[in-house]
């Protein structure tokens, strides 16, 4: 079920334009981060304090129909605002990837867990770790598990 309310779409021109085509195709354009292979998959969360739908690309980090978020947002100094939208509301997200739309709930990893997440992140866009590299924090990681 798609999550019910207001959707706002980014305001960065670059990811709203990508999530717009990427739902309109159903991940037959504007599936990969511009300029690059690496396919990408578009989340729908919401809003810590507003309450509103809030879409957004990530590189796809798919295991056994699961989906690994990785908040670098390249590396930047802060989470990215979804990061806190998703500590708020872990039970609200889906994932579109392709014509595939998942219903899950979004876990922040710890540990073992995370560093083997990770591994598969990297694995799937190795500038994750030229991102770590970037800045002090720890980028954080979840693990999206579809709801059964
Ligand atoms: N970002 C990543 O972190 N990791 C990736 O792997 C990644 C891949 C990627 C691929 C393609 C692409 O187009 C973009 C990609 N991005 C990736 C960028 C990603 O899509 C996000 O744009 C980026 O992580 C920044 O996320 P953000 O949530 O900080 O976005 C900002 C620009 C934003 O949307 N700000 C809104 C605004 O209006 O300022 C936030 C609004 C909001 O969420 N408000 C909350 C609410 O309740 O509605 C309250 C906020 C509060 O202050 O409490």
């Amino acid at each position: 079920m798609p999550l019910e309310g207001e959707y706002v779409p980014s305001p960065e021109k670059w990811v709203r334009d990508q999530v717009e085509v990427y739902e309109r195709t159903g991940g037959r354009e504007a599936n990969t981060l511009p300029g690059r292979t690496e396919p990408v998959v578009v989340y729908t969360t919401r809003g810590a304090r507003s309450g509103k739908i809030r879409k957004f690309p990530l590189m796809r980090v798919e295991h056994d129909g699961r989906y690994g978020m990785v908040a670098s947002d390249g590396g930047a100094p802060k989470h990215p605002t979804w990061y806190h939208n998703l500590k708020a509301h872990p039970d609200e997200v889906t994932v579109q990837d392709g014509e595939r739309v998942v219903d899950g709930v979004a876990r922040e990893l710890q540990g073992e867990e995370r560093a083997q997440w990770w591994e598969r992140a990297v694995a799937a866009f190795p500038d994750y770790a030229d991102y770590q590299e970037r800045t002090d924090r720890e980028i954080p990681v979840f693990v999206v598990e579809p709801r059964s």
